[in-house]
């Protein structure tokens, strides 16, 4: 916590509005006060984003922690991340826009694509994940769900969902599933039958727009689409624990103008670090979820 200097107070006002965690129809992102989510970020916005600065919470009392930037490392600037996600140490991504729709083997270090599977128009690829050997990929609208041999990227199956695929992870029994609204829906991993769902609410209000997921040491973390902040969930009781802010993590000076939002976490249990990315970033950080 820090003391609620005059510094520290109107910069919580001035947070506020877009930390509220309102539904999808509230004010976003950083991103937004600066024009399209693709172009670049606010002048005078601060030149250390990342440092652990700001507001200790959100107006309705939840912790606010900033996204420290541990490593940055190469990430496919042609990549329109959807779902990110390691397995015993390695990456997986699958990516979206119809007829560029991927599923990635992909080198952490280098960035480099080791192995790669393109799903044809008209489908548009969305979140994925892996549990027992099978991959798990959405599409945004036709309401199937594509599962592939991990090792080898063979197809296994097709499972069918009603309304739009967003992201996806897993607990290591269940997969949990966004569709862009406030609910997530759990999931039985051999049919897609909705085992019970989770109302996602910060401070009583709905949080909407939930995007890629990635389950971390019994949480959610969640992107909200087109904002730069992360929120992190207790699956139990769908209440956000704390916003991670990510606000211009991808610096304006290093931005070439097309990249879209923040999206994709993928955590690596074996070595217990989280990293984020983009829409087409340039870039993949390690970050660390620090308290102000
Ligand atoms: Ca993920």
């Amino acid at each position: 916590m820090i003391p609620r200097l005059p510094l520290a107070l109107s910069a919580l006002l001035l947070a506020g509005p877009q930390l509220a965690g309102c539904g999808g129809d509230a004010q976003p992102p950083v991103d937004r006060t600066a024009g399209p989510p693709s172009t670049p970020t606010t002048p005078g916005t601060p030149a250390t984003p990342s440092a652990p600065t700001g507001p200790a919470t959100t107006p309705g009392g939840t912790p606010i922690l900033s996204g420290v930037v541990v490593e940055r490392l190469p990430h496919d600037p042609e990549a329109f991340t959807q779902g990110l996600f390691f397995v015993n140490g390695q990456l997986y991504e699958t990516t979206g826009i119809e007829g560029q729709s991927e599923l990635r083997k992909v080198d952490l270090r280098t960035g480099a694509v080791q192995m790669r599977r393109g799903l044809p128009a008209p489908y548009f690829g969305e979140g994925s994940v892996a549990l027992d050997g099978r991959l798990y990929q959405l599409t945004w609208k036709s309401q199937r769900a594509f599962v592939y041999d991990l090792a080898t990227f063979q197809p296994r199956d097709t499972l069918s969902y009603t309304g739009e695929g967003w992201g996806l992870t897993t607990d290591g029994s269940a997969l949990y599933m966004s569709d862009g609204t406030a609910r997530l829906r759990v999931l039985d991993p051999r049919t897609f039958a909705v085992r019970r769902t989770i109302d996602v609410t910060d401070a009583g209000a709905p949080v909407s727009q939930l995007n890629e997921l990635e389950w971390v040491d019994g949480q959610i973390y969640a992107n909200v689409w087109q904002r730069d902040q992360l929120v992190r969930i207790d699956p139990a009781t769908g209440k956000v624990t704390a916003w991670i802010d990510l606000a211009n993590i991808l610096p304006a000076s290093q931005r070439t103008g097309k990249e879209d939002v923040l999206n994709g976490i993928a955590y690596d249990s074996t070595t217990k670090k989280l990293y984020v990315t983009g829409k087409w970033w340039n870039s993949l950080f390690e970050i660390r979820p620090t308290p102000r």
